[in-house]
């Protein structure tokens, strides 16, 4: 590798900063305030882990992952759909995401959740659009939907937070709390990373994929968990210690902080091992092991 991995984690970043802005970009006249809301929430920072992870998946198994930067974008789409909905006041009721009030606080709240609901729908658009023009086949095209689509519903990302609503207040066992996380958490990483293989065509690394964001999945929501505690509203961008107040059942809560941080570091493990797999995985390797380190 020439150029060290917070150079080229910092030119992804912006190429996929680049192709985000683009899709909100045009604001019509009459309902331009809710692009303006996607615009807001989609711009508004963020690590860009899901893009990236595709990306690089893809590139590792001998795709041009650099066509793909529009296709890396739905997955942060879905993300960020995701952080819109989860702050709303009937979800948790958070008032700052990414340092910044939260779409519903800077925007009505109607038009924050028609904001999410637009960007979860326009991925659709961007993948089947891209088949239609050629960018990618019609069988790929249907694939990276099907991989998209279940990460969102009711075993995933949505069915996770139903679980997550319906703990609240209540003790619940490490084996739901994982099932609640696989879910929330770990589908739409675990869609990202496959994704990105179907687009290299290599579909006989989708299980080594997956396995490895099933593992990198559970240590970054732990670190999240932790980070909940022990970090700064400086650091996360949003205030500290909303899991405590809402009664949350979480790794830090079941664990304790050191047992939870021994646990996020064996499955920073096991997914590092899974990556020897791959050629060429040096870049994510350092990536992964970043990772257990954050702070934001
Ligand atoms: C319709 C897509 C959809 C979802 C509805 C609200 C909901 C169901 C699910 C909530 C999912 C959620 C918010 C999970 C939390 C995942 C998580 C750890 C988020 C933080 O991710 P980072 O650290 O954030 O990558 P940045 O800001 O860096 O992008």
């Amino acid at each position: 590798m020439d150029k060290d991995v917070k150079t080229i984690l910092d030119e992804r970043c912006a190429e996929i900063e680049k192709h985000l802005a683009a899709f909100t970009a045009d604001k019509p006249e009459l309902q331009g305030i809710v692009t303006e809301a996607m615009e807001y929430s989609l711009m508004a920072g963020g690590k860009r882990l899901r893009p990236i992870l595709m990306l690089e998946f893809c590139r590792m198994c001998g795709g041009d992952f650099e066509k793909y930067y529009d296709l890396a974008c739905t997955i942060e789409m879905i993300h960020t759909c995701s952080l819109i909905h989860d702050d709303l006041p009937c979800m948790d009721n958070d008032d700052f995401r990414r340092g910044k009030p939260s779409c519903h606080k800077a925007f009505p709240e109607n038009i924050a959740l028609l904001a999410g609901d637009a960007l979860e729908v326009l991925p659709f658009e961007v993948i089947s659009d891209a088949a239609l023009n050629g960018v990618i086949d019609a069988k790929t095209g249907m694939m990276l939907i099907s991989v998209l689509s279940k990460a969102i519903g009711v075993n995933g990302m949505i069915g996770g937070q139903v679980i997550d609503l319906q703990s609240e207040g209540k003790e619940i066992s490490l084996d739901v709390l994982n099932t609640l996380q696989a879910y929330k958490t770990g589908a739409l990483i675990e869609a990202a990373c496959v994704m990105g293989v179907i687009l290299s065509g290599k579909y006989e690394r989708i299980g080594e994929a997956a396995a490895y964001a099933s593992a990198l999945g559970r240590a970054f929501q732990i670190i999240d968990d932790i980070l909940d505690v022990t970090g700064s509203f400086e650091e996360l961008g949003k205030p500290i210690g909303s899991d405590e107040d809402q009664n949350k059942t979480t790794y830090v809560s079941v664990l304790g902080l050191d047992r939870s941080y021994a646990e996020a570091q064996l499955l920073t493990e096991q997914a590092l091992a899974i990556l020897d797999g791959f050629e060429d995985s040096e870049f994510l390797h350092t990536l992964t092991a970043m990772l257990l380190s954050r702070r934001s």
